[in-house]
């Protein structure tokens, strides 16, 4: 039943995500209205320790067993350790998290190919990384049309997912140093979906034993999504709907509209709102807005769909994932659309309190109390269509009062790897020479990536932006994607003006070439861009010959999801210091948990750790640069000079 809507008092208070969201969450709750804060509150059970450090096992009917460390009469009735448990739950949580990437990689070429056979209304932008992906998979191009690159290209990645010998192609991206570090561990993936396979069926009781064993297996499968699908869905991506060069827009739920029909796109593919960004164009939708009052159509995003679109379109933000039931609670959305991933199911019911129609379009995530609308590329624009109408059709039952706060702030988005390349090189010159020489004169100390979600269980958004401020007031260059990214964005770090809060080396940097000092690289299946621009940093020379080398660190300050642990597993294996915030899934188990956080780096050169202290957080990334650049000795501050015209035309 629709709510009457307290109108938002457009006054400060503090809290979650931004002040706006805790006002609205505040006053939605007095409506009545259920959202994860009432479903915080209302919980009586604390959350289970076992559960928290990943020994509590439930693979068979025997238990479940909850295992503590060191004591001999808590193993598993099987016999199973607190490692070998803790292990076990942890391969699961790289499964779980690497399949998301996989099936959204594999989505994405079964439209790539459509797309290139003209059967879906997609087509190939960007011409130049066709040929060079298609040049990786040693794809004959001269004489050939673009459509029957991508035709064979699209198959050949589509090819990997079920490869069951030899080894993935995207890894031969990395440095001749890795490579042979992961041939050496025998670490690199045979096919794509194998490793989940393996994952699952040596968790399952009686097999993998062994927690170094386990987590080999770990390993291989979150490289499977780095190196695999996460790098197959990116570059396919960025072929078919173009490749990010840096636009301004806004994010914050100010973005939502008074007088236009809002359309809010969640979930992670960006299909759905590719497609509904066409049909948004087509008159026909203008004069159906018309008619019902509205000034047009309004299309937002929430989570890593709206980065997709962000990027690409300059399309806004209206939230990152923990803003997602704020969004609702505006009273101003006709319509919510989702796919996969991230999606509360909580939504549903909040969508009731309103006139919202929450939609769902992916077979693999159906919500009960949702319209689903089954979206397929085949006919991606007469869905769009057909979805784009029913919201219109639902903004006569828009209450006259909603509550869109006046939050909205100014971004620059869509760094991919090529953008830094040239924006840092020059348009004639793209190179990461000159972002390597600065790294090496010290005016940048060193580059941190900050990812991942956001939480409830922290205040969220302000653990980014206190970890991001602290990191660049200290000269370290900030790489951001997902909602990290998204938090960022809404404390106004994405824009060229927050280099006045970057330390001196850094902001001569950023202002020379009229960068932020906090660079928006994307979705989470983006992070494969960090491993690419990781990567180029190597081997433009002078910084090491491996990511382990580079001065560099990355954290997920707020992580929550699998998907997180999948990631930072491969950026571990990848070579990278890799920090979470407030919780490990491992901490039941010390014996893991040291390898995780020590042994492990013997192997790859990279390795876990945990803080819960946002500005700790920061200074133990700027003690592992720093590290870093005394082994590389690199770490004197050399004399500051001052640019002169030539030095600045180089930048
Ligand atoms: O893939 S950052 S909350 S939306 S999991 Fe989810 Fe985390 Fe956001 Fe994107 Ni990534
Ligand atoms: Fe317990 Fe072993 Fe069964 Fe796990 S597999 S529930 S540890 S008996």
């Amino acid at each position: 039943m629709a709510r009457k809507i307290i109108p938002f008092t457009q006054h400060e208070c503090p809290g979650i995500a931004c002040e706006a969201s805790t006002c609205i969450l505040k006053e939605a709750g007095q409506e009545g209205v259920k959202t994860y804060v009432q479903r915080m509150e209302d919980r009586s059970i604390q959350p289970c320790l076992f559960g928290q450090g990943g020994t509590c096992c439930r693979n068979c009917s025997f238990g479940p067993c909850m295992m503590i460390e060191d004591d001999p009469t808590s193993i598993g009735i099987c016999g199973a350790t607190a490692a070998t448990v803790a292990a076990r739950n942890f391969c699961r949580m790289v499964a779980s998290g690497a399949s998301a990437h996989m099936d959204h990689g594999r989505e994405t070429a079964l439209t790539f190919v459509a797309a290139a056979k003209g059967e879906a209304p997609f087509e190939i932008k960007d011409e130049k990384k066709l040929h060079s992906i298609a040049d990786l998979y040693r794809i004959k191009t001269e004489g050939r049309s673009k459509e029957d690159i991508a035709i064979e290209l699209g198959e050949k990645c589509l090819a990997e997912f079920g490869q069951q010998e030899g080894t993935l192609v995207m890894p031969t991206r990395a440095s001749a140093k890795r490579q042979a570090l992961w041939k050496k561990l025998g670490v690199l993936p045979r096919g794509i979906d194998r490793e989940v396979t393996e994952i699952m069926h040596r968790t399952h009781m009686g097999t993998d034993q062994d927690y170094r064993n386990l987590l080999f297996q770990a390993t291989r499968c979150a490289m499977a999504d780095g190196w695999g699908a996460s790098m197959i869905a990116t570059e396919l991506q960025d072929i078919m709907f173009g490749t990010p060069v840096p636009l301004r827009t806004v994010v914050n739920l100010g973005t939502l509209s008074e007088d236009q029909v809002n359309i809010v796109i969640h979930g992670h593919e960006p299909q759905v709102p590719e497609a509904m960004a066409i049909v948004t164009q087509d008159p026909e939708i203008a004069a159906a807005a018309e008619a019902v009052g509205a000034k047009g159509i309004n299309l937002a995003g929430v989570c890593c769909t709206g980065n997709e679109i962000l990027m690409r379109h300059g399309i806004p933000i209206a939230g990152s994932f923990i803003q997602q039931e704020v969004v609702l609670a505006t009273g101003a959305v006709e319509a919510m659309v989702v796919d996969v991933q991230c999606i509360m199911q909580g939504l549903a019911n909040v969508a009731k309190c309103y006139h919202t129609e929450l939609i769902t379009t992916n077979p693999r995530a159906k919500i009960e109390g949702a319209t689903h609308i089954e979206f397929d590329h085949h006919r991606a624009l007469d869905i769009a269509k057909g979805i784009i109408l029913r919201a219109i059709e639902n903004f006569k039952r828009r209450p006259k009062t909603t509550r869109i706060p006046e939050r909205k702030m100014d971004v620059v988005a869509g760094f991919s790897h090529e953008t830094i390349n040239h924006m840092l090189g020059g348009a004639f010159r793209a190179s990461y020479r000159p972002l390597n020489d600065n790294i090496i004169n010290g005016r940048i100390r060193g580059v941190g990536a900050v990812v991942g979600c956001d939480s409830c269980r922290v205040e969220s958004g302000k653990v980014h932006t206190t970890v991001v401020q602290e990191l660049i007031a200290n000269n370290v260059l900030v790489l951001v994607t997902g909602c990290a990214a998204t938090a960022c964005g809404r404390d106004g770090f994405l824009r060229p003006e927050a280099a006045e809060l970057a330390g001196p080396g850094l902001r001569e940097v950023c202002e020379t070439v009229g960068m932020p000092p906090v660079l928006h690289m994307g979705s989470c299946v983006d992070n494969s861009r960090i491993l690419i621009a990781a990567t180029e940093i190597v081997k433009e020379g002078g910084l090491g010959d491996d990511i382990s080398e580079i001065p560099a660190a990355g954290c997920a300050p707020e992580w929550m999801s699998e998907k997180a642990i999948a990631i930072g597993q491969y950026f571990v294996a990848s070579g990278a210091y890799v920090m979470f915030g407030r919780t490990f899934p491992t901490t039941g188990s010390k014996v893991l948990t040291d390898y995780l956080f020590g042994g492990i780096e013997e192997e790859y050169g990279g390795r876990w750790d945990v803080e819960e202290d946002p500005v700790e957080m920061a200074r133990k990334m700027i003690r592992a640069i720093d590290h870093k650049r005394e082994l590389l000795g690199i770490q004197e501050k050399k004399e500051r000079v001052l640019f002169d015209m030539a030095m600045r035309r180089d930048m």
